[in-house]
């Protein structure tokens, strides 16, 4: 049987991740750590503990103790945050990556997952359909981190056999654990505002299109691909993933469909020229044919489930 590690299993993906990944390998079979407390569902199904994934003699400890087959480190600073601790990001983001790709090869850990980002990407890449192999040449901290990162998880794989996994995730748009510091967070916060107020001042320009996946499109993505034979896997760096690009306009004209009296106006901050150096849609034909990704849910299919499931949680 698998022993599961989610590090970072309190933030966004994290807490969706464990909870779909118990029902797979069962809830005493996937461990879950952070620095801060998860979502009750995390705490109450399965083990929780207080771990920094900076701590490295912890984290071999606790990968020993509880044999742990597969990890899927998920902590990072994202790009927003990032940009105004810049050294201290790239400390956390590059850091927590060596230790679990040191700690790959020394134990007999079988897997591993990391995220990246479409934030490798920058002003020099093509901007639509942007392809697998392409100029990276990202100007924002975060981007910086994750082309470094890519590179390492290559390396390790070539050099160590390490059998490490990523993808270049979108922006995720979820309900149920708020996004923090990044740059396609309006997307959600777009949702609970909405509801609460029926306005929303958006941080990005109203054309700014960005390529953003349904956090459930996501979750299927990470496990499918954790889940494929190894011999498939042929980008050790991290695939490009792709479903839905929209624009702030876009999502706005979408949820006026549900609240017709919704507002939205534009006060566009730092984070619009990260925006303006990211693609606007994206190429994930080698996701596809190399592990059969296809994604489920569209923009409105997704604005229906966000605005239901917001209202829901406010409701309680
Ligand atoms: C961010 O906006 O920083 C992230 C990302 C696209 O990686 N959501």
């Amino acid at each position: 049987m698998e022993k599961v590690l989610v590090i970072g299993a309190s933030g966004q993906i994290g807490s969706e991740l464990t909870m779909s990944l118990r029902n797979v390998y069962g809830n005493e079979n996937v461990f879950a750590t952070d620095i801060k407390q998860p979502p009750q569902d995390v705490l109450e199904s399965g083990p929780f503990q207080i771990l920094d994934a900076m701590n490295d003699k912890e984290l071999i400890h606790y990968v020993i103790r509880h044999k742990i087959s597969q990890v899927y480190h998920l902590a990072a600073v994202l790009s927003g945050n990032a940009e105004k601790i810049p050294l201290q990001a790239w400390e956390i983001n590059m850091k927590s990556l060596l230790i679990i790709l040191d700690l790959a090869k020394e134990t007999s850990l079988k897997r591993l997952f990391w995220p990246s980002s479409i934030a490798v990407f920058g002003h020099s890449t093509p901007k639509n359909n942007t392809p697998q192999l392409t100029v990276t040449e990202p100007n924002t901290v975060y981007g910086i981190s994750k082309l470094a990162g890519e590179r390492w998880c290559e390396y390790y794989f070539n050099k160590y056999k390490v059998d490490v996994r990523s993808i270049r995730y979108p922006g995720l748009i979820s309900y149920k654990t708020e996004a923090g510091g990044g740059t396609t967070d309006y997307a959600v916060e777009i949702y609970y505002e909405a509801i609460k107020n029926k306005n929303y001042e958006c941080f990005l320009k109203e054309d700014a299109t960005l390529p953003m996946m349904f956090m459930p499109d996501a979750i299927e993505a990470t496990i499918k691909l954790m889940e494929c034979e190894s011999s498939k896997i042929k980008i050790r760096s991290s695939y490009n993933l792709a479903s839905i690009s929209f624009s702030p306009a876009e999502i706005a004209t979408e949820i006026k469909r549900h609240i017709r009296d919704f507002k939205i106006t534009y006060k566009p901050d730092f984070r619009q020229q990260i925006a303006e150096s990211w693609p606007q849609s994206i190429d994930d034909s080698a996701a596809q044919a190399d592990w059969g990704w296809k994604y489920k849910y569209g923009l409105s299919e997704m604005t229906k489930i966000m605005l239901e499931e917001i209202r829901k949680k406010f409701r309680n």
